[in-house]
């Protein structure tokens, strides 16, 4: 697929280790929510959190990126240094990521083929780093109907999505339930960098 780069262990051990302290630190200023559909309000089975100026939220008023965190209004904490060297050196962009989205899957936890299209900056990549438990990452293409592939993604692989894979069907089939040891994450956890705004200047 044109513009999808996969990195499987590109973090190693000590560096998922190290990523996942920086994430129960983010938690800590910006604990999990459990988003909403638009209109129905039925709950995903996923909760998230951000880090970054802007954060990704869905509640019965719809998806949108905003600043706070929509339970405690509190600003969202920063982008760990860690990640925002995964931004420049694996997404050959120049501006900085605006929004970090955490996905944390419990076992039984999916998420349903989707298309992000909540950022204006289209040119820019969006880089996902996972950890924990391996989930089943399913691609398609830029309509719902065109075939799939799937494959799985295990913690400390990394996917890169730029050019027409930014466009791209895609979900979460499935989160193998066995431990992630040596990690203590019961579950996945989905770390996705984005840039939010056309960058102007
Ligand atoms: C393909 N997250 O947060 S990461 C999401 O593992 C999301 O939690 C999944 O889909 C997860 O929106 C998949 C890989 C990924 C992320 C963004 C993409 C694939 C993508 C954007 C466009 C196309
Ligand atoms: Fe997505």
């Amino acid at each position: 697929m044109d513009g999808l780069k996969f990195k499987p262990g590109w973090l190693d051990e000590p560096a998922q280790q190290a990523l996942l302290e920086d994430v129960r630190a983010t938690l800590n200023a910006a604990p999990l929510f459990q988003p909403r559909m638009p209109r129905t309000g039925k709950p995903f089975s996923v909760r998230m959190s951000n880090c970054g100026p802007l954060g990704w939220v869905s509640d019965r008023d719809g998806y949108r990126y905003q600043a706070t965190h929509p339970v405690s209004g509190a600003p969202w904490p920063a982008i760990p240094d860690t990640l925002l060297e995964a931004w420049y050196t694996l997404g050959g962009y120049q501006h900085p990521p605006q929004a970090c989205l955490i996905n944390w899957y419990e076992p039984g936890a999916r998420m349903g083929l989707h298309r992000d299209g909540d950022e204006n900056a289209r040119d820019a990549p969006v880089v996902s780093l996972s950890l924990g438990a391996r989930g089943l990452f399913r691609i398609g293409g830029a309509r719902r109907k065109d075939p799939t592939r799937s494959v799985w993604l295990n913690s400390g692989d990394v996917v890169i999505l730029g050019g027409a894979a930014r466009d791209c069907y895609h979900g979460i089939d499935r989160i193998d339930p066995a431990p992630a040891f040596p990690l203590s994450v019961p579950g996945r956890i989905n770390l996705t960098l984005r840039r939010v705004t056309v960058p102007s200047g």
